[in-house]
């Protein structure tokens, strides 16, 4: 409808994901910063999302969600951030990996592969964009690994192979971590560790790689979006630095929507 408000069109609702994410965190921060009281967060999970997002814009209809990138959906739907001008997203920031205390000295090999891990977007959106066409997410990690052995012999540089090792890696369903966290596993599993992908909530996720019942996760988006998490279990992980960088969260809209920025969202 022409006539209406952008907050008509879309029953004052903003498409969410999985409440422990940080974005929605930040998102409920920018309901409250921008006074968008009439609006509501819908949660959801990262799967959710998308399938709202691909329904309405098959039909061009007004949507609203919760995005981020690195992401596939920018490769299948032409979509725009919405301008954030008081900033309360943050800058751009970059994907962390977390070692549980003591990985160093019990699994040498694997901490230094997690630690030697770094990639660019296009490498992770290349393994996404598979898995979006409907590849398995584990064969579609180990097609990019044989595909990538000069990009992955810099990860396992130094790294001794052993037999059968016991690994846990820990992440939550965001298409980014489905996609990074199997290329791990894939390379640590061609060292001869025997690796187990545990899907969990953000929350439990560093939880876990704090009490020791995860190994490791690379799903730390810092410095900001999972601020809280790191401040709560500060001191009972290990940092490894940046896997990649350069990602963004905010509010997504196809670009055949009129509005350009969230303060477009109080008319
Ligand atoms: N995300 C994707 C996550 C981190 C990875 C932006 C949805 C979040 O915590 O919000």
């Amino acid at each position: 409808n022409a006539e209406a408000s952008v907050g008509e069109n879309v029953d004052y609702k903003i498409i969410g994901i999985d409440p422990g994410a940080g974005l929605m965190k930040a998102t409920a921060n920018v309901l409250d910063e921008y006074e968008l009281d009439d609006w509501t967060l819908v949660e959801g999970s990262g799967a959710a999302m998308t399938a709202a997002l691909k329904k309405a814009y098959n039909k061009e209809e007004p949507i609203i969600v919760t995005g981020w990138s690195p992401h596939w959906k920018f490769s299948k739907f032409d979509l725009k951030y919405l301008e954030d001008p008081k900033g309360t997203y943050g800058d751009a920031e970059n994907i962390h990996s977390i070692a549980r205390n003591g990985l160093a000295e019990d699994h040498p090999s694997a901490y230094k592969v997690l630690d030697q891990f770094n990639w660019p977007e296009e490498d992770m959106n290349a393994v996404m964009v598979q898995i979006t066409d409907g590849e398995d997410p584990e064969k579609a990690a180990r097609n990019w690994v044989d595909e990538n052995s000069d990009k992955v012999a810099k990860w396992t540089e130094g790294a001794e192979e052993v037999d059968g090792d016991k690994i846990t890696i820990g992440y939550v369903a965001w298409d980014t971590e489905i996609a990074s966290t199997n290329v791990v596993a894939q390379v640590l599993t061609d060292l001869g560790y025997k690796v187990t992908l545990r899907q969990v909530e953000a929350g439990p996720m560093w939880a876990g790689v704090a009490e020791g019942s995860l190994d490791a996760h690379i799903a730390g988006w810092l410095p900001l979006t999972h601020a809280d998490y790191y401040a709560e279990f500060e001191g009972k992980f290990e940092d490894l630095g940046a896997n990649l960088e350069g990602t963004k969260i905010g509010l997504v809209v196809p670009a055949y929507m009129d509005i350009d920025s969230i303060e477009d969202l109080k008319e």
